[in-house]
């Protein structure tokens, strides 16, 4: 009988079908999309962090209102996708037990820091252009609640990425210093942003039974290789270089081929060894801290009201 289920879930998904909340769902399909969908969700939230130091310093009032608001649609993603991964049965707490314990991951690529005005360009030229770049397939999850989230939240991401390549436009037209600025960015988030797509198809563990489950579309070096197709072209633009002796133009695969990506350090920032992990941790864990009054208030109130009700 379970087989027999497997078989027709198995039957839905390849048939297109979306899976929605009360269907029935093997407990492998919904663990895998609560702990993705969940590490996304985190994603969004601790990366308002590094994004957020700037909001500050911005150079001008019109980019620090626009970096303002690129940041609260970054709170506002990691809320629907909250609330996506709420509807496999896990409560909001836990997930926020699971980050603040370290249980959970979030990308690799918040644990960088943001050291001059051009990394904010860079974060939204090629963080938020890789993110689109996974998360386009997204929209067509096999998981209902997750690929309706991804629609929104895609729309709002290729706008940040639009602003983050405006601001890399302004600084490679600047002066020299502000071009140096822009390179020195590029420098330090190329790499990064590559390993945001995650370990190389070979040392996948999850991809094949996800690809299977329609939950991803493309493997993890698939989208890396578009992601390298699409950007290669817009450092060009900028009139800046891709910091790889390797990169070149294959004609006959028409793709670019890259150097090797620095797996040792990728694996280092997962294991919570990388350059700001505590920090963004410490924040996240400081920020919950402080928001305990509100859930205390919250829960008086509603047993107040309980009570109320009852007499
Ligand atoms: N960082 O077997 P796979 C954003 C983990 S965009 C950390 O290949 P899977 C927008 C992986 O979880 C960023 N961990 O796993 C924004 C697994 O560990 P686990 C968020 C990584 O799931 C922009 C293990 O390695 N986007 O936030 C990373 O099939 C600007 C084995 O890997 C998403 O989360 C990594 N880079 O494929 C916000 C997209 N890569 O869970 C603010 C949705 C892998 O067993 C500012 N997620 N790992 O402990 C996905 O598409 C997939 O989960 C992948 C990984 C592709 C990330």
């Amino acid at each position: 009988d379970g087989a027999a289920r497997m078989v027709a879930f198995q039957q839905r998904v390849d048939a297109e079908e979306k899976v929605e909340p009360k269907d029935w769902m093997p407990e492998a399909y919904r663990k895998t999309l609560i702990r993705q969908i969940s590490q996304h969700a985190h994603s969004e939230i601790v990366g308002m962090l590094p994004e957020g130091n700037w909001i500050t310093r911005a150079p001008s009032l019109r980019r620090k209102a626009i970096l303002l608001a690129k940041v609260q649609d970054e709170a506002g993603h990691g809320l629907y996708l909250y609330s996506a991964a709420e509807t496999l049965g896990v409560s909001r707490d836990e997930l926020t037990e699971q980050l603040l314990s370290g249980k959970a991951k979030y990308s690799s690529i918040f644990n960088y820091p943001t050291l001059t005005w051009a990394d904010i360009g860079a974060v939204g030229w090629l963080v938020d252009g890789a993110a689109i770049m996974n998360q386009i397939p997204l929209c067509r999850c096999s998981y209902g609640p997750y690929a309706r989230a991804m629609v929104k939240v895609c729309k709002e991401e290729s706008f940040h990425q639009r602003q983050g390549f405006e601001i890399m436009l302004s600084l490679s037209r600047g002066n020299a210093e502000q071009k140096r600025m822009a390179q020195d960015a590029l420098n330090r988030w190329w790499w990064p942003a590559l390993m945001m797509f995650g370990p190389s198809d070979a040392d996948s563990e999850h991809s094949a039974q996800s690809m299977a489950w329609k939950i991803k579309r493309f493997s993890n070096d698939e989208l890396r290789q578009k992601f390298v197709d699409a950007s290669v072209p817009q450092a060009e633009h900028l009139g800046l270089r891709i910091p790889d002796d390797d990169l070149q133009w294959d004609e006959e695969a028409g793709h670019y081929r890259f150097g090797e990506i620095n797996w040792q350090e990728f694996f280092d920032v997962l294991a919570g060894n990388g350059p700001c992990n505590r920090e963004r941790l410490n924040r996240r864990k400081e920020a919950h801290a402080n928001g305990a009054w509100v859930r205390e208030a919250a829960r008086a109130y509603a047993a107040k009201q309980a009570a109320r009700k009852a007499a």
